[in-house]
């Protein structure tokens, strides 16, 4: 008996020694411990041994089966550490390996332009003010002194949507619903997206965005006028830049004018920029129409005001010298990540 308990001893503990893998010594602990393993095997031999041996005999199998235990549990460890080394040795980081580039972000002209307009007229007190870009005919037309049948109806060829609905053709009608409200004096832009049936080229898109603004007060005067836009120019396009006053005719404004500014790249000698003229067109103006004043249920002998439009992708273009419009929509990374 004690020597088939060393001879099982003998070969377990080598098989433990031998193994490789966690699994094998499942297999090893089952042919072995399990219930029909081979130390079960000598148990169920104890019947032969004498009653004066069978202590010494039971003593002797558990020392084996404690033996092959404590083998099976050191060599768990021992292969578990292995396979924990060899993970980590997978794993190992190479900090010298160049980085992966983590692409950010840019924003576009547009944006950056009107962030620009927004900081120069919020620094003057004005307030900006959204509205919808789905209109009534009422707000975009009639209340700014376009009734049906005027010429201006269709010089801005209109997306209509029934009888008196409308993709909006400028951000006036954010100005109107403002006046409408009755809560004067009012200094206000509306910056926003606009639309026009017209035809996609380099200057022109049927989607564009426009900043209108608009101050109504006592005593507000042409000079009023001259004076923000002037400011207004210069802080966008430096300090040494002109601005010239053009009459014009507006429906909704009376007197109207367009607004040069001194090109800002040959300042005003003419250059390919300004086409040899000196002076780069950006905005239309004048002083709100008294029908205007009235629709809105403010009385023109007691308040008045001026009012402007300027498009925000003309300011984008000229400001960072882009010469097609279509290159502002298309959202070619390669064109954005310029700015
Ligand atoms: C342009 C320049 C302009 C206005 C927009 C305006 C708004 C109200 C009342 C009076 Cl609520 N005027 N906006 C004024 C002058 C010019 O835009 O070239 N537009 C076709």
């Amino acid at each position: 008996m004690k020597e088939k308990l060393e001879q099982i001893r003998l070969a377990a503990l080598e098989r433990i020694a031998a193994s490789e893998a966690l699994e094998t010594l499942n297999e090893i602990r089952v042919a072995y411990l399990g219930k029909k393993g081979e130390l079960t095997g000598v148990l169920k031999g104890m019947r032969d041994v004498s009653a004066e041996e069978r202590p010494r005999v039971g003593q002797m199998v558990n020392d084996t089966r404690a033996v092959i235990e404590e083998k099976l549990e050191e060599r768990k460890a021992r292969l578990a550490k292995k396979v924990r080394e060899e993970k980590l040795k997978r794993e190992v980081i190479d900090v010298t390996l160049p980085a992966k580039k983590n692409h950010v972000g840019h924003k576009h002209p547009n944006m950056i332009a009107l962030e620009e307009v927004e900081r120069i007229f919020v620094g003057m007190g004005y307030e900006v003010v959204e509205g919808p870009e789905v209109e009534y005919d009422y707000y975009n037309f009639e209340a700014l002194n376009i009734p049906k049948g005027h010429p201006a109806r269709d010089e801005q060829d209109t997306f209509y949507i029934n009888d008196s609905i409308l993709l909006r053709s400028q951000t006036s009608p954010v100005q109107v619903r403002t006046m409408e409200k009755g809560k004067l004096p009012i200094r206000m832009i509306a910056p926003g997206r606009v639309f026009r049936s017209d035809e996609v080229d380099a200057t022109h898109s049927p989607s564009f965005h426009q900043i209108e603004g608009l101050v109504i007060d006592k005593n507000i005067t042409f000079a009023d006028l001259k004076g923000t836009l002037e400011e207004f120019a210069r802080e966008l396009f430096g300090e040494d830049t002109r601005v010239k006053f053009r009459p014009h005719h507006f429906p909704f404004t009376e007197p109207s004018a367009e607004v040069d500014v001194s090109c800002f790249k040959c300042h005003g000698k003419g250059c390919r920029f300004c086409k040899g003229s000196g002076w780069i067109e950006i905005l239309g103006c004048g002083m709100v129409h008294p029908n205007v004043l009235r629709m809105c249920d403010i009385d023109p002998e007691e308040y008045s005001g001026f009012a402007f439009g300027v498009g925000l992708e003309r300011i984008a273009l000229l400001k960072y010298e882009i010469d097609d419009m279509r290159l502002l929509y298309e959202n070619d990374i390669r064109f954005l990540k310029q700015f």
